[in-house]
């Protein structure tokens, strides 16, 4: 069990559809501590170093198009085990096959349109985290409840 931040990308359907806030209020009631948010659009140049693994596929000038025309809101997010625990509240990348519960599974019906992104390992939260956000733009601060959320034996 460790401390780990991890990257999620709210996407333009999401803003679209106003599933901004219902996103942000699931991540928020699990405990996950934010400690960092930031709205903008993402450049082609950006989108080809994040979606390196897939600028080969016949899908990735619809996925860049779609990833780079509109705003977009990127969230760090900090908690035990931060990585694994917010890509199950996510879902599959399929958001028909996502399981219910999930954030694709309730909220989308589709693959290339599924709300979200989230890191999908700690290596790659490593290299994600830092790609969207500055320094100065993550926010080391107290949670007061923080006894209300782990037990002594979970804190660090
Ligand atoms: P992930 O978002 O679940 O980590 P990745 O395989 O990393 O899934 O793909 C990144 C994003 O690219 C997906 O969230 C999805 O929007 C899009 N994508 C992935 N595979 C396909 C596809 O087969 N068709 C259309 N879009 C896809
Ligand atoms: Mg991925």
């Amino acid at each position: 069990m460790a401390m780990e931040r991890t990257l999620v990308l709210i996407k333009p359907d999401a803003f679209q559809r106003s599933l901004v806030g219902e996103i942000l209020a699931r991540f928020e009631r699990k405990a996950l501590k934010i400690v960092g948010m930031k709205m903008f659009r993402m450049s082609p140049e950006l989108a080809k170093e994040h979606y390196a693994h897939l600028v080969g596929k016949p899908f990735y000038p619809g996925l860049e198009a779609f990833m780079t025309r509109e705003p977009i809101l990127a969230l760090a997010l900090e908690g035990q085990e931060a990585v694994e625990v917010v890509r199950k509240i996510v879902g599959v990348t399929n958001a028909r096959k996502a399981e219910a519960g999930t954030i694709r599974g309730d909220l989308s019906m589709s693959t290339g349109r599924n709300t979200i992104h989230a890191s999908d390992s700690i290596e790659t939260a490593q290299k994600e985290v830092p790609r969207f956000f500055g320094e100065n733009e993550l926010f080391g601060y107290k949670i007061v409840l923080e006894d209300y959320i782990y037990a002594e034996d979970e804190k660090e």
